[in-house]
């Protein structure tokens, strides 16, 4: 099964997002890009792509233990930014370095389970909002439009384990539909074990 790793914003964090969301639906060229389904929204941690089955009860064990060692910290949707032409997306604030050092546990976690995880790109925490169907969209208003937003704050709990279950309908554009399998509480405020 196809794998990752994420934080969930809440629903609240989220459908502050998605009011701006639904005005960048308005804007001219919005029709160029696929847009990303909203009850999947996430940030993901570390993909893992295709998982054996064998692999999955050591995987939960680490991941818990990863969740552990971390305590819980504070995050706000915040902004946007794109990938080349690939991808738009809305940005994080607040505490990126417990952010990316989850990002980087759960990472080794995949790892020691067994799973091959592709080499090391700069993490770079996003939730993606939409891919351009074609390459000649300009993000630009788009990305003005995200420019000034800032979500409330929220504090980061849960480490979660999401199945993304490809489109088989063959239907051109159509979302993967993404499934909770497990989560990991972090360790909260005052339990960062030594
Ligand atoms: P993206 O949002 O930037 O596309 C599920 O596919 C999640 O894992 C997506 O959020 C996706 O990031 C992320 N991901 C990271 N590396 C990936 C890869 N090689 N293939 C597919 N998804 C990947």
């Amino acid at each position: 099964m196809r794998l990752f790793a994420a934080v969930l914003p809440p629903p609240a964090r989220q459908d502050e997002l998605g009011l701006v969301v639904d005005r960048l639906h308005r804007l001219p060229g919005a029709d160029g890009l696929r847009w990303t389904s909203r009850p999947g929204w996430h940030l993901t941690l570390a993909f893992m792509g295709e998982v054996d089955e064998e692999l999955l009860p050591e995987l939960r064990v680490r991941l818990a233990r990863a969740a552990h060692r971390t305590p819980s910290f504070p995050l706000r949707l915040h902004g946007a930014g794109h990938f080349g032409r690939r991808a738009l997306w809305a940005g994080v604030a607040g505490d990126l370095d417990e952010l990316r050092l989850l990002a980087e546990r759960a990472d080794a976690a995949a790892r020691r389970a067994g799973i091959p995880m592709e080499e090391h790109r700069r993490y770079q925490a996003h939730l993606t909002l939409a891919r351009p169907r074609r390459e000649e969209v300009d993000l630009h208003p788009f990305l003005d439009e995200l420019a000034t937003f800032e979500g409330t704050r929220w504090e980061v709990g849960e480490l979660v384990l999401v199945r993304s279950n490809l489109p088989v309908s063959g239907v051109r554009g159509e979302q993967p539909r993404y499934e909770r399998v497990e989560g990991w509480p972090l360790a909260g405020p005052a339990g960062r074990p030594g």
